[in-house]
């Protein structure tokens, strides 16, 4: 075995352009990555890392965490880090402040948010709804929607921006901008509550000592707002798609709608939801009535009503038919759902399907004491695939008895219900405990209902948890 090469830091930061070879460090590894740049599918972001080590960009962009990014990266080492010496202190500290500005920079587009927002990771920004702010509102206001960003928030610029359809029957070329988008297709308003995957995934682990990899969501990386734009139908049948003979759309080797998002964000639905005029899918403008802010996907999004909130592609800029389904990591390799016992390492993500329409969820949002043996509760409940909720069941004593809540149920069909149903409940607590458990479980309109623990749908990427929902109280005298 030829013996490594070493370099120390101040060797590395040299090589930043083309002509010099770009090099990076990677743990204790430096790498010659000027070969691969052309190639890398976050296209010239990597340059961010030249010179420097690349390890702070990649804890940003988690989508590198896979043994398949590491071992690539091998390909193109060159050699060994020296030891750091005394004399690397200081070019460590510049290395260290020219990549805080980078990171900076990078998130240079990210607006404003509202502090109320609890925030589980600053770049990319992720936050989720405080219960109070979903218990107060049936339709949450903008600046408190939960955001979920996996890059930095895009530059879209109405004026220049560009839809392009592509796929079997479109026109070649065919694009439109925001303002045909307005004026060639009928406005629609469509009420929808978008869940994250992993909405409720700090419940999946509580009081175990099972792993879960992603955001420590609680119960509020859900939100529900009136999205407004055209129907994704529409659109395909002006570009060309026959869409009323979607049912027919894997004749025509179509299966999937792709969608890609100017941040770099890709994902796709099947072809039938795209097209099937009940499902009400959107190429929304407007959130509540207000041209969609930037974290949101201003200046055009995708809804896709009942299903999981990461097919909703923002700031989407590009819409393809295929055969196949998004070649996006967050299509491929992530947002599926796996057994109890699959580890990070056996989940198959080739095999496993891609979470689309999610499973019947609820929890409490709020218990306020009405005297020292009754409380009122609060919460939300919703289903997949527009199916209604058709019951809250609520338990003071950790599910021994129950009672039926009361509904707030939003005025759409019980198989087109996108929106949240709100519930509330007044509850006597058990006597002679000082603790007690409140329990929430919806029913939809299948008869579906929740697992009673999460033991059954532990999952290691931390999905889809939609377990009974409890929160322990004391009991008073
Ligand atoms: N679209 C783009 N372009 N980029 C993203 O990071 N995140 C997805 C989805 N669409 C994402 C995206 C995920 S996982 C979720 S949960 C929702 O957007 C969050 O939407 P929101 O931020 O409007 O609440
Ligand atoms: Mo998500």
């Amino acid at each position: 075995i030829p013996k490594a090469k070493i370099f120390t830091r101040h060797e590395v930061s040299l090589h930043t352009t083309p002509s010099t070879g770009i090099w990076i460090i990677h743990n204790q590894g430096v790498y010659d990555i000027t070969r691969f740049i052309p190639i890398h599918p976050g296209g010239s972001r990597i340059l961010l890392a030249a010179g420097k080590s690349i390890d702070p960009f990649w804890s940003v962009f988690s989508i590198h965490h896979t043994p398949e990014t590491y071992s690539l990266l091998e390909e193109y080492r060159i050699g060994d880090l020296a030891p750091d010496g005394p004399s690397d202190l200081s070019a460590i500290e510049e290395m260290q402040k020219s990549e805080t500005e980078a990171l900076a920079k990078l998130f240079g587009n990210d607006p404003e948010r509202d502090e109320r927002l609890i925030v589980r990771s600053e770049r990319p920004f992720n936050a989720e709804t405080r219960r109070e702010d979903l218990r107060d509102s049936f339709v949450t206001p903008n600046h408190l929607h939960y955001k979920r960003n996996h890059l930095p928030v895009p530059v879209v610029d109405e004026e220049e921006f560009a839809l392009e359809i592509e796929g079997p029957h479109i026109e070649d070329g065919f694009r439109l901008s925001i303002k045909e988008l307005k004026e060639r297709f009928e406005k629609a308003d469509v009420m929808v509550a978008l869940q994250c995957a992993g909405n409720r995934r700090k419940d999946m682990t509580t009081g175990t000592d099972k792993p879960v990899k992603g955001l420590p969501w609680e119960e509020g990386a859900i939100s529900n707002a009136v999205w407004s734009g055209v129907y994704l139908r529409d659109v395909l049948a002006a570009a060309g798609y026959p869409v009323k003979e979607y049912e027919k759309a894997h004749m025509e080797g179509v299966e999937h709608v792709q969608f890609d998002g100017l941040d770099g964000y890709g994902a796709s639905i099947p072809a039938t939801t795209a097209m099937d005029p009940q499902r009400e899918v959107l190429l929304a403008y407007e959130m509540n009535g207000e041209p969609i802010p930037p974290d949101h996907g201003g200046v055009l999004r995708v809804v896709v009503p009942g299903t999981v909130a990461a097919r909703s592609v923002k700031w989407v800029n590009k819409i393809a038919l295929s055969d196949e389904e998004s070649w996006s990591h967050w299509q491929r390799h992530d947002y599926k759902g796996f057994s109890p016992s699959a580890t990070q390492e056996t989940s198959d993500y080739e095999k496993a399907e891609s979470i689309q329409d999610m499973p019947v969820q609820s929890a409490i949002l709020d218990v306020s004491e009405r005297d020292n043996r009754t409380v009122h509760m609060q919460g939300y409940a919703w289903s997949g695939a527009g199916h209604g909720i058709v019951r809250v069941d609520v338990s003071a004593d950790g599910g021994k008895t129950w009672m039926d809540a009361e509904l707030h149920v939003p005025p759409q069909d019980r198989n087109r219900r996108w929106a949240w149903t709100k519930w509330e409940a007044t509850v006597k607590l058990p006597k002679g405990v000082k603790e007690t458990e409140l329990v929430c479980k919806a029913v939809d309109t299948g008869y579906n209902t929740q697992p009673e623990t999460v033991d059954s749908i532990y999952n290691v990427r931390g999905v889809l948890n939609s377990a009974w929902h409890r929160v322990r109280i004391p009991v008073g005298e």
